[in-house]
C-alpha cells in the first residue's frame, strides 16, 4: 500500500500521505506495549556463570520450586505486557525438549526430564493475557554441528520451527549477534536470511530483534536507555549483525534521520548487574526510582523497555526483585494514569481539513489504535502551535508527546512554554518525538501551556499531549528524574 514519490515512500492509509519509511502493521501493536520482561534462566542460574561453556552436565538444571505463573504475576503487577525467554543461551542448553539436541531439559532431573519451561511459561502468559517471545542464541557452545556451516544452520532453523510452532503466538523473536567458537573450536557463519524466513513463515505477526532489525533494533547499549534524539528510522544497507559490521553505536542510539527502514530501538537492561541470577546480587536489585528513570528514557524516548528479571535457583523471582517491580509500577501509575490536560481547552494554530479536532490530543488514547484520531496541520504548514488552557492551574513536571507514527516520524524539534503569572516562558525544548517522547521539566504551576512544533519532515502531526506530575521529590545533583 505505498507509492514512491521523489524517493519517499508515501503511504495511502487514510487521507494523509506518510513521510519517509513507515512501520509495518506488525510493529504497531509492539509500539503500544508498556514494557516487557526478559528472562535469562538456564544452567548459568545454577553454576553462577553469565556465559556457560556448553559442557555443563544437564543434571545442574534442577529448579526446586519452579513456578512460571509466579514470574508472570510479578511481571503483570509491574505493568508489563509480555515476556521474552532465553529458550537457548550461548551454552546451547534448550529449555524445551528439542529433538535437535541432547543438551536440553529432557536430560535434567527437573520433573524427571519431562519438564518444558516454554510450555509452562507460554501457558502462564496465555492465562494472564501477556504476550510470549523467545530468545534463541545462534551461538551454541555445545552443539556438535556448530561451526560446520549448513549443517548447523539447518539445526538452528529446525529449532526455530520447534519453538515457533508448539507454544502459541510469539510476539517477538530475539536474535543475539554473538558468534564465538563452538565445542570443536570453530565459528559458524549464520544464515540470518534463512532464519528470518522461518520466523516470517511461522509467526508473521512476530517482530524480529537484532542489531539491524528487521523489525526492532538494539539501542547500542545494555543500560536501558535511548538517545534524546531517537529516530525509529535506520539506514540498513551494508550493515549486518554482531561481527558483521553492525550500525555504529551512535546510529543505534539515535536512529538515522530519514533512515531507509522503520527499525525502532529496543532498550534492554537487567534489574540486576548480571543477566542471570546470582546469589551475591540479591542486594543489588535496581530501585523503583532507577527503574522508573530507565523506563522514561526508553519508553519515553521513542523506544521500548525490555527489563530482564532472572528467576533464582528455585525457579522463582526473588522477593527483592518483586518488591522493586511493585515500587516501579506505583511510580508509573502515579505519574501516567492521569492526563492533567484532560478536560482542558485545546486549540491549534491551524488544522488540516481532514484532521481530528485538536481536542483529541488530550483525550488519552492509550491502548487505542494509533490511527484512530490525530491532529494534523495542513500539508503546506511546517510550524504549528497547540495551546492548552485550564480554568484552574495545574502543577506538572512531565509533558508527553506522541506522533501518529503510521504516517511516519516527522517532528525534529519542539518547544514547550508555560504561562506563569500571566506571561509565557519557555520550560523545555526537545528534538524528536516519534511514538512517544516524555519531556521532563522543572515543577511548574501554570494555567496555559503552548507546544510548538518548530521543525518537521512533513506537516506537524500529533496524537497525544499528556501533562503529568510525578510523585518524586527532586534530589538535586543526583542526575535521577
Ligand atoms: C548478549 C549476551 O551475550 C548476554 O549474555 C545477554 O544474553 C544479552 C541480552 O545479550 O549479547
Amino acid at each position: 500500500m505505498g507509492m514512491i514519490v521523489a524517493g519517499a515512500i508515501l503511504a495511502q492509509s487514510g487521507p494523509h500521505p506518510g513521510v519517509g519509511a513507515l512501520p509495518e502493521p506488525r510493529q504497531l501493536p509492539w509500539h503500544e506495549m508498556r514494557g516487557y520482561a526478559f528472562v535469562h534462566f538456564g544452567p548459568n542460574t545454577f553454576t553462577d556463570r553469565e556465559w556457560g561453556h556448553g559442557d555443563e552436565p544437564g543434571s545442574v538444571f534442577n529448579p526446586t520450586e519452579f513456578d512460571a505463573s509466579q514470574w508472570v504475576s510479578a511481571f503483570k503487577e509491574a505493568g508489563f505486557e509480555g515476556v521474552i525467554l532465553t529458550a537457548k543461551h550461548h551454552d546451547g542448553f534448550c529449555l524445551w525438549p528439542s529433538a535437535q539436541s541432547t543438551h536440553t531439559v529432557a536430560a535434567s532431573p527437573w520433573r524427571n526430564g519431562r519438564g518444558d519451561v516454554l510450555r509452562a511459561l507460554s501457558g502462564a502468559c496465555a492465562d494472564a493475557g501477556l504476550k510470549f517471545g523467545v530468545y534463541l542464541s545462534p551461538w551454541d557452545r555445545n552443539h556438535p554441528a556448530y561451526g560446520t556451516g549448513d549443517g548447523y544452520n539447518e539445526v538452528f532453523r529446525a529449532q526455530l520451527r520447534e519453538v515457533l510452532t508448539s507454544y502459541g503466538p510469539t510476539f517477538e523473536v530475539w536474535f543475539d549477534g554473538a558468534c564465538g567458537e563452538g565445542p570443536n573450536g570453530k565459528r559458524q557463519v549464520y544464515d540470518f536470511p534463512g532464519f528470518r524466513a522461518v520466523v516470517r513463515e511461522l509467526q508473521p505477526g512476530a517482530v524480529m530483534f537484532s542489531d539491524v532489525g528487521p523489525d526492532c533494533r538494539w539501542v547500542g547499549n545494555e543500560s536501558g536507555h535511548a538517545g534524546e534524539t531517537n529516530w525509529a528510522t535506520l539506514n540498513v544497507t551494508g550493515f549486518g549483525i554482531g561481527n558483521d559490521h553492525p550500525p555504529t553505536a551512535e546510529s543505534l542510539r539515535h536512529g538515522d534521520r530519514q533512515g531507509e527502514r522503520w527499525v525502532p530501538a529496543e532498550c534492554d537492561v537487567s534489574i540486576r548487574p548480571g543477566w542471570f541470577w546470582h546469589e551475591h546480587e540479591n542486594g543489588k536489585v535496581k530501585s523503583p526510582r532507577v527503574l522508573f528513570d530507565l523506563f522514561e528514557r526508553s519508553w519515553g524516548h521513542n523506544g521500548s523497555f525490555l527489563l530482564n528479571v532472572p528467576p533464582d535457583r528455585r525457579g522463582r523471582i526473588h522477593d527483592n526483585d518483586v518488591a522493586a517491580l511493585r515500587g516501579f509500577r506505583e511510580l508509573v501509575d502515579a505519574t501516567y494514569d492521569q492526563n492533567l490536560a484532560q478536560g482542558a481547552l485545546v486549540a491549534a494554530s491551524s488544522s488540516d481539513a481532514a484532521s481530528s479536532p485538536a481536542a483529541c490530543l488530550v483525550d488519552d488514547s492509550e491502548g487505542a489504535s494509533p490511527d484512530d484520531a490525530y491532529w494534523i496541520a495542513p500539508l503546506e504548514v511546517s510550524k504549528a502551535t497547540i495551546t492548552i488552557d485550564w480554568v484552574d492551574a495545574v502543577t506538572l513536571d512531565r509533558v508527553q508527546l506522541r506522533e501518529p507514527i503510521h504516517i511516519g516520524q516527522r517532528i525534529e524539534s519542539v518547544k514547550v512554554e508555560a504561562r506563569v503569572a500571566g506571561a509565557y516562558r519557555e520550560i523545555a525544548t526537545a528534538t524528536t518525538v516519534g511514538n512517544r517522547r516524555v519531556i521532563r521539566v522543572e515543577l511548574v504551576e501554570t494555567d496555559s501551556l503552548r507546544v510548538t512544533v518548530s521543525s518537521t519532515l512533513g506537516s506537524p502531526a500529533l496524537r497525544l499531549i499528556g501533562v503529568h506530575r510525578t510523585p518524586l521529590k527532586p534530589t538535586p545533583g543526583s542526575g535521577a528524574p
